[in-house]
């Protein structure tokens, strides 16, 4: 088979995010974009001739023609094996999964997330490394400055290979393994959690609803709930994957996952509910007529984790995103081990898991994992649910109620303005940072601004530093409000504020977040004029 060596002209701004790169699928579609990109991925690494790339996507419209360019130039390149999931879909957790099992140099993950699909919406390429999780920041800014003076890449003449039959193939040098999508994810979990409890669980009157939101995580949710766990068929809902996840957003909140919310706060609402994004990273749970907020998951999780066989002996520790609330701190606190505070992304968690500082980590966004792989896992964290249900036979309100008698409660919210002009969005930022200097001390109402903090992050591990990961407040009675902008979007920019207030008193438990954090909402909008910077009067969403 032919190898070429194809002459290309590198692309301005091939810049991963948070999450990878992330564009609309008309800009990977320019000729070479793709290529460029993946090409820039391998001129980054050393010593991997002969070794194993994992390959897989969310399924999104683009992620099959995708997968078949990267098989060629990984070939191209000298890798001796590639495995991908079946019609090039793996859930962003099974890819992580499968790296570390079959250790592999590493991955690549075709993935927008929560992000649109279709041919008008967006798609992502992110490389993970060989402990199974995203690319640190030393390999993301490699791939950056490589994608931005290359000058050729290389790619094997082949047709296309069939991705719908598992079995094994060859381009050129390397073996291709075209692999299930689902059995060494469903297997993995059933080492953590006590399937035989949640059988029983199923097997009362205990019923559940997961919304796939027609994204990867439907035939890992059928597999495992519906066919391993006995729970009634129909119990995934939009559990096929689209190309464009039926038009919808797949990101699992308040918002965009409305079919769940309405079964869940309606008559016929089963005792858990549960939804899951695009890759299958980030879970939504819910109880009867009430919405678990992912910092107190997270909080809950670890508190309750040595129920889960996979947990039995304890946590090393707790990370959580700077952003997410400090519930899992209390956690910590009463569980006297460490809690990490990093910059949000999941990619700082992965130093802390290797060496075993942490066991759980946690993002406000939704986004819940453990030491099990190095992503956030979506079904996993339901799964975590479910075994606590299996085990407390108490209803998921009662659980966190009685969390918050023992804890305190951190009423939590995320405020989102979406799609604003960029420049005014940095704008904000800036005048935001440069308040900061005689904000300190200084009183609105009942708060007084303890302390402000351009949040930056020294790696307890490898010591690397990542600076300018959000604008913090903290006030003395703990109460904290978060100015970030979003690393993911791909149109204009997203201002994210993040709400918190620490409250003790039983008695105010039961009130709704947004009144209980009012006056801090107020307080954001005089602070950073948001309303003035952003000419929108309230966020588009709020969770
Ligand atoms: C968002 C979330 C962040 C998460 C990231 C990737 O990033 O806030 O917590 O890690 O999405 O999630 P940003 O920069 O837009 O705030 V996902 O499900 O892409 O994989
Ligand atoms: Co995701």
């Amino acid at each position: 088979m032919d190898i070429k060596t194809i002459t290309t002209t590198a692309f301005t701004g091939q810049k991963p995010g948070t999450s990878g790169l992330r564009k609309k699928v008309t800009v990977f579609q320019q000729q070479n974009y793709l290529e460029n990109f993946v090409q820039a991925i391998f001129d980054s690494l050393n010593d991997f001739q002969g070794q194993t790339l994992v390959i897989g996507g969310d399924g999104r419209y683009y992620n099959k023609p995708a997968t078949q360019t990267i098989l060629k130039i990984a070939a191209a390149n000298g890798f001796g094996k590639a495995l991908v999931g079946q019609n090039g879909i793996l859930s962003t957790p099974a890819a992580s999964a499968i790296i570390r099992k079959y250790q592999a140099f590493g991955g690549i993950i075709l993935s927008a997330s929560h992000n649109p699909g279709g041919p008008q919406g967006d798609f992502g390429i992110k490389y993970n490394i060989s402990n199974g999780g995203p690319a640190p920041e030393k390999v993301t800014d490699a791939i950056y400055e490589h994608s931005q003076t290359i000058s050729e890449y290389k790619i094997v003449a082949t047709p296309d290979i069939d991705l719908s039959q598992l079995g094994k193939t060859q381009i050129a040098t390397m073996q291709v393994e075209v692999i299930d999508s689902v059995a060494d994810y469903a297997k993995l979990m059933e080492e953590l959690f006590d399937f035989s409890m949640i059988k029983k669980l199923f097997n009362s009157d205990f019923k559940m609803c997961f919304d796939a939101m027609h994204a990867v995580t439907g035939p890992y949710a059928k597999d495992i709930l519906e066919q391993k766990l006995g729970a009634a068929i129909g119990t995934v809902m939009n559990g096929i994957p689209l190309e464009d996840f039926g038009g919808g957003h797949p990101d699992p909140n308040l918002t965009y996952a409305h079919d769940l919310v309405t079964i869940m706060y309606g008559n016929a609402a089963p005792q858990f509910g549960a939804a899951s994004d695009g890759d299958g990273d980030r879970n939504m749970v819910l109880g009867q007529n009430f919405f678990v907020t992912p910092s107190d998951s997270l909080a809950i999780l670890a508190a309750n984790a040595t129920l889960a066989p996979g947990y039995k002996d304890g946590l090393a520790g707790i990370a959580r995103s700077m952003p997410t609330s400090e519930a899992a701190d209390h956690v910590a606190d009463a569980l006297k081990i460490d809690c990490y505070e990093t910059p949000t992304g999941w990619k700082f968690f992965g130093n802390l898991l290797d060496a075993n500082l942490a066991t759980l980590c946690g993002e406000e966004s939704f986004g819940t994992g453990s030491s099990h792989v190095r992503e956030k896992d979506g079904l996993w964290a339901v799964l975590f649910w479910l075994n606590i249900l299996a085990v407390r036979k108490q209803s998921v309100k009662d659980i966190v109620y009685e969390h918050w008698a023992k804890y305190g409660r951190n009423v939590y919210s995320r405020h989102d303005y979406e799609g604003v002009d960029s420049k005014s969005a940095n704008e904000l930022m800036e005048n935001l940072y440069h308040t900061f200097s005689h904000l300190k001390g200084k009183q609105f109402g009942n708060y007084i601004v303890e302390f402000c903090d351009d949040f930056g992050y020294i790696d307890p591990v490898d010591h690397s530093i990542s600076q300018n990961q959000g604008m913090q407040i903290g006030f003395q009675d703990g109460s904290r409000i978060i100015f970030r902008l979003s690393g993911t979007g791909t149109e204009g920019a997203t201002l994210r504020v993040y709400l918190e207030k620490y409250e003790p008193d039983i008695a105010k438990h039961h009130l709704d977040s947004q009144e209980e954090l009012a006056d801090l909402i107020k307080l954001a909008d005089e602070i950073a004029g948001i309303k003035n910077y952003t000419g929108r009067d309230k966020p588009s969403v709020i969770t």
